[in-house]
């Protein structure tokens, strides 16, 4: 299947639109007379569709039916929440090739990733079934005769979720499922480079909720960050956002949010590190190293961005992922054999090439590509060769994020210096060691070790599984979502306490002579 025969399956199995509604508040908003933003084919620059965006007032819209949609929901019993969840999960999978496609298209993930990324958001699904009949609280031990003590958790009401490009239907779903389980509500504010994955996936969600009889609960409001974004940020009605971007953007989001009291729960840039001992598999480093360095053509907050390796092999590592680097195919995402797409878009190769050169001019030494990358029958793709520089120092830009190909190589003499080096970075997201050594790797997943929210053995910095709890430390921002007990982000504590007997002892034995 080509390109072209891709956009028609696609647009016409999703039934998607020339012009696409981008908000959604119980019914569709009417597209005439809006501002539409177009959705670009990052693979050969082609206008995939488009989608028109709400103004102020329609976003306005939405949050008075999410209240509304949240007094029914919030009532409905949890476990019947996680069965109109798992009717979720099987449309997702009905659709998952031509939703995994749309991806592939949208963004320009490999069709094995727009397929895999789909099948996270079933397994979000399927994890929220199983919830939603496990929303524990405790009891405690009380201190005053015949007094109970326990612990319940409520929803929150409206949670706004602010997704980016790059995982533009799973993180959707970690937030909005996880939470519709624990009895919220979601507003959508997805980015304006996966409005139609956003629409798609609203679609498809909301049509099951729906024929269920409920009110909305997966609302839909597209719009720029500077107005949407913005207004979802500063709205008291939004009792938690969850975003997903930048540190700088996040920053931002975190500090309006908590100016008013809100919750948030932030998922911001990572600077993920392998280190690769002189115990490691090679075979089996050399494959998790370029997997965290190149899948999505380095486009994941989990993406492998630097790699220290151990002096004694530092040649022979270095050598045998050159090998690699050199033989992966990089091109059409919908070619089977692709394993490096294109960049989201022409910013992003702008940011790649900006970062080469700063990388170079202190002192960086290319090991492999740094170069644009063209690719036939693609003219106006985004394409960039998987980069490997060699550093010998970590500073300037090696401390930043670049969502691109470009993975910092660099050696270390002991495993004290390779944690130190590993740590002394702003972000605190994924980490991976590879090593047989068992006093190595205790030590790299041990309180003295990696300082991230995601370790790894013998496995790469990227692709985490749904069961646990994803997020990081430092400027990544804190939070979890997904997996583990990540549900309780999305939901109030609140700490009980019955007496069941005929008098009124006091805590602490305090007396009260009335
Ligand atoms: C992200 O990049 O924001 O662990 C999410 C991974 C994926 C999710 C990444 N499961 O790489």
């Amino acid at each position: 299947m080509n390109l072209k025969e891709a956009k028609k399956k696609v647009l016409e199995g999703l039934e998607l639109q020339e012009v696409n509604s981008g908000v959604y508040f119980g019914e569709w908003m009417k597209v005439q007379g809006k501002d539409v933003v177009e959705s670009i084919c990052p693979a050969d620059g082609h206008v995939l569709g488009s989608v028109a965006q709400g103004t102020e007032e329609d976003y306005e819209k939405v949050m008075i039916a999410a209240e509304d949609a949240y007094k029914v929901w919030s009532r409905v019993p949890a476990p019947r929440r996680g069965e109109i969840i798992r009717e979720i999960g099987s449309e997702l999978f009905k659709n998952k090739e031509l939703l995994g496609l749309l991806i592939t298209l949208e963004v320009g993930k490999t069709v094995t990733e727009g397929a895999g990324e789909i099948q996270e958001a079933i397994d979000i699904a399927n994890f929220c079934v199983g919830l939603s009949r496990q929303l524990y609280g405790l009891t405690i031990a009380s201190e005053r005769p015949e007094h109970r003590l326990m612990e319940q958790w409520h929803p929150l009401g409206t949670i706004g979720v602010i997704t980016s490009f790059n995982f533009p239907a799973a993180v959707w779903a970690w937030n909005a499922l996880i939470a519709a389980a624990v009895g919220n509500v979601t507003v959508w504010k997805p980015s304006s480079s996966a409005l139609l994955t956003a629409v798609a996936v609203s679609h498809i969600a909301n049509r099951v909720v729906k024929r269920n009889g409920l009110p909305p609960i997966f609302l839909l409001s597209c719009g720029s960050g500077r107005t949407v974004g913005n207004l979802l940020v500063n709205d008291k009605r939004a009792a938690l956002i969850s975003f997903t971007g930048s540190t700088a953007t996040g920053r931002r989001v975190g500090e309006q949010t908590a100016a008013r009291f809100g919750k948030s729960i932030l998922e911001l840039g990572g600077n993920n590190c392998a280190v690769v001992t002189p115990d490691a598999d090679i075979d089996l480093a050399v494959k998790g190293v370029a997997f965290g360095a190149m899948a999505t053509a380095g486009q994941r907050c989990t993406s492998t961005r630097r790699v220290l390796i151990h002096s004694s092999i530092y040649d022979n590592f270095v050598s045998r992922l050159q090998k690699v680097y050199g033989s992966v195919n990089i091109g059409n995402p919908m070619n089977p054999h692709t394993v490096v797409g294109p960049l989201v878009d022409a910013g992003a190769v702008e940011d790649f090439k900006s970062t080469v050169a700063k990388a170079q001019k202190q002192g960086g030494r290319i090991l492999h590509g740094g170069l644009l990358f063209s690719v036939e029958g693609c003219k106006d793709g985004c394409y960039v060769s998987p980069t490997m520089i060699e550093m010998e120092k970590q500073d300037g830009i090696v401390l930043e994020e670049t969502f691109a190909p470009i993975l910092y190589v660099m050696k270390y003499e002991s495993i004290d210096d390779a944690i130190a080096t590993h740590n002394a970075v702003p972000q605190g997201l994924s980490s991976a060691i590879f090593s047989n050594n068992i006093r190595e790797t205790e030590y790299f997943i041990s309180a003295a070790g990696s300082d991230c929210g995601i370790v790894n053995v013998n496995t790469s910095s990227a692709g985490a599984e749904i069961g646990g709890a994803f997020g990081g430390e430092k400027e990544t921002g804190g939070g979890r979502e997904s997996g583990s007990d990540s549900w309780k982000y999305y939901a109030r504590r609140q700490t009980v306490t019955i007496n069941y007997g005929k008098d009124i002892p006091l805590s602490q034995g305090v007396e009260f002579p009335v």
